[in-house]
């Protein structure tokens, strides 16, 4: 499956054969064929690097953080804290304490919901999301709203999957209090125009959460640049363990809201009659966090930095281009998502066959691929299909597997002919 040659067009600078040998889980079998893993979207698979440095913190390094003068407390401390520093870096975060470790983007967002929604927005209040969120930039909002009276309003999409921007700005009126917006989305890929948004947003003296989820694996993001209030993401889709995520936020907006979780770590004194909570990261990080998860986080940010996320863009489009083109030419397959600004997903239906069979008989090539409505059922209820089956793409996949997916897509139609 290696044997065939790159084509031209990918940058030569970038090995991807080289960067596949990092990644034990590529090089097994599933059922007795080569893993072509394209599901990246859920998740993301994990270097050795990242691995090694796991074992090393729990082999050498491991205690609880910020409570103990012994010497494995103060390495896990250091360690836990410099993640939090090489994330600030990975994001362009003006200070470490802007940068709160969740258990993923979930949480991050319910965490904004939480401690920024049930503080600032009450009946009759209205925030703005798009018909392109994910249902963990849906679900809390609506929670929310039923919560306080507040009302949701959505932007909607195009034919394309592409956000209609000019029906943004008539969204906003005096009630207006948060927009919610995917950076990238992750049943479609389309690239939001989030900076311009966000710009638009402020105008009007309106803060906005961008969710990073499909964004933050697949290209520079710069929070400064972006000026976005609140950005969350998950480390288990950037190559990093599960049950860890990021949520940066303002510094003033963080000072202001109140804690999502109470307990130990976020409070400077507690008494009966008062406590009085914690500075800011500390504050939203509640208990003993992931502390390992956290710093493989770190090292998988180390890692991806390492190779580039210009580079990892770049070839990550040279993927989509290609597929899409041959996907283009498969009769009885419709893509859904065609927005000119795209990130690596391919969301297709096949006629007459369903995406759970289309998985299903993937599989049986060795094809990871993920069928469903992919937690975005208004996008599904938009282009009025129940499912899709959805290839992802991360920078170590390489053309050799677009043509794996294409032979499989094949074979599958033929099934059904
Ligand atoms: N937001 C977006 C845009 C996502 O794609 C996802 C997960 C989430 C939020 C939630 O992230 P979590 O890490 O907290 O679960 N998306 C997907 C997906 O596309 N397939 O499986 C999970």
């Amino acid at each position: 499956m290696n044997a065939r040659a790159e084509p031209t067009h990918v940058t030569p600078a970038f090995d991807v054969e080289r960067v596949r040998a990092d990644f034990p889980i590529l090089q097994i079998e599933v059922e007795g064929k080569p893993l072509v893993y394209l599901d990246n979207a859920a998740s993301s698979q994990m270097p050795q690097q990242v691995i090694d440095r796991l074992v090393r913190y729990q082999s050498t390094e491991h205690a609880n953080i910020h409570r103990a003068v012994h010497t494995l407390s103060e390495r896990a401390t250091a360690a836990y804290e410099e993640a939090r520093a090489k994330l600030q870096r990975f994001i362009n975060a003006p200070d470490a304490r802007e940068v709160i470790f969740t258990s993923g983007t979930t949480e991050a967002i319910n965490l904004v919901m939480h401690g920024y929604g049930r503080k600032f927005i009450k009946a009759g209040d209205e925030i703005i999301l798009t018909t392109l969120e994910h249902h963990s930039n849906i679900v809390p909002w609506q929670m929310l709203a039923e919560e306080t009276g507040a009302i949701l309003r959505v932007l909607p999409i195009n034919d394309a999957g592409e956000l209609c921007l000019d029906q943004f700005e008539p969204l906003f009126n005096a009630h207006t209090k948060l927009v919610g917006v995917s950076h990238v989305s992750n049943a479609l890929g389309s690239i939001n125009p989030v900076r311009q948004m966000i710009a638009l947003a402020h105008a009007r003296g309106v803060p906005v959460l961008v969710d990073g989820a499909q964004a933050a694996p697949h290209m520079p993001v710069d929070v400064q640049d972006l000026e976005c209030d609140f950005y969350a993401f998950s480390g288990h889709k950037l190559c990093g363990p599960t049950g860890i995520g990021v949520l940066y936020g303002k510094a003033a907006l963080l000072e202001k809201m109140q804690p999502f979780k109470g307990g130990g770590d976020m409070i400077l004194s507690v008494s009966f009659e008062k406590t009085i909570y914690n500075t800011i990261p500390y504050k939203f990080e509640a208990g003993t966090p992931p502390i390992a998860a956290a710093i493989g986080l770190g090292a998988a940010v180390d890692y991806l930095s390492a190779i580039g996320m210009d580079t990892i863009a770049r070839h990550e489009h040279a993927l989509l281009q290609y597929a899409t083109a041959q996907l283009n030419d498969l009769p009885g397959l419709r893509l859904i998502g065609t927005a000119e600004n795209k990130a690596a997903v391919l969301s297709f239906t096949l006629d007459g066959i369903h995406p759970h069979d289309v998985g299903t008989l993937l599989n049986q090539d060795g094809i990871a691929v993920r069928t469903g409505h992919h937690c975005a059922q208004p996008v599904m209820a938009r282009f009025k299909v129940p499912a899709t089956t959805r290839a992802s793409f991360a920078f170590y996949n390489s053309m050799a597997e677009v043509d794996a997916l294409i032979a499989g897509i094949r074979s599958v139609q033929k099934v059904f002919a």
